[in-house]
């Protein structure tokens, strides 16, 4: 049977008190909250599943409540996002509940997140995004950029700008146009998801490097160290999305369990 891997982190970097970003991985959720370690999940590849970061924006008041409510809602959509047209909805949904949680508190006025993600299907793969949360395809063929940057165009010299051309939530009324494609599931892709605090201090080639040589957790764990030795200014959030074979996996089991020296039943 075929299955997905989800291994994910969120911390809150070196420099930031606190961490806004959030993580979805199907039913769970973490909101601006801190995992000292990454954690994995395994889902069987069938039902719709929903991977997805969220970074709250700073400079605007409650990020971290604003990415928050972003990956509540695709929570307790998971399993039942039937396509992209569901997608669009969700996002459209997300944002009007930010703008209403603005009107009703002052205090919350503009509260924004950006959102990155994927949806499992049983033979393709929805990705989503709106700001500059990343979702990156890994593969034979490399790493590749799946999502678009909601970034204005950078001055020459300049890689990196904070400012976004949209976002869910914030002050503009009308609902943001999702970055939405659709790809055929393969089992040798995985797919990278990250917020800005990664891609901001470690460039492509370093990321494709770390998937290349590990994968799951591990490949988590080394690219949030890649962002600790480059200072992480930024919180960091990262979801590494894998398929297997529990087939393959038994198989493994019943080899190291055979390789081992005889059990006897005295205890
Ligand atoms: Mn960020």
């Amino acid at each position: 049977m075929r299955y997905v891997s989800v291994a994910a982190l969120s911390h809150e970097g070196l420099l930031r008190d606190h961490n806004e970003d959030s993580v979805v991985v199907g039913p769970w959720t973490l909101c601006a909250t801190v995992t000292r370690a990454p954690a994995t999940f395994h889902f069987p590849v069938g039902d719709p599943l929903v991977v997805a970061i969220a970074d709250g924006l700073g400079g605007h008041p409650a990020g971290d409540e604003a990415s928050s409510l972003v990956v509540r809602y695709l929570a307790a959509a998971n399993g039942a996002i039937a396509g992209s047209d569901d997608v669009g909805k969700l996002i459209e949904l997300c944002h009007r509940a930010l703008l209403a949680e603005s009107r009703r508190d002052a205090a919350r006025s503009g509260m924004a997140t950006t959102v990155a993600g994927v949806v499992i299907g049983s033979d393709s793969v929805i990705v989503f995004n709106v700001g500059d949360s990343r979702v990156y395809a890994f593969g034979p063929r490399g790493l590749q950029l799946c999502s678009v940057d909601d970034n204005p165009p950078l001055p020459p010299g300049v890689r990196h700008t904070s400012v976004l051309t949209q976002s869910i939530g914030g002050f503009d009324p009308a609902p943001p146009s999702p970055h939405i494609t659709i790809r055929e599931l393969a089992d040798d892709v995985s797919y990278l998801l990250c917020s800005d605090g990664l891609t901001d201090v470690v460039d492509d080639v370093r990321i494709a490097q770390v998937l290349e040589a590990d994968d799951g957790a591990r490949a988590i764990f080394e690219l949030w160290r890649a962002t600790i030795d480059a200072g992480a200014p930024d919180n960091i959030s990262l979801a590494l999305v894998e398929f297997g074979d529990i087939a393959q996996a038994t198989g493994t089991e019943a080899d190291v369990r055979g390789s081992g020296p005889p059990r006897t039943m005295n205890a």
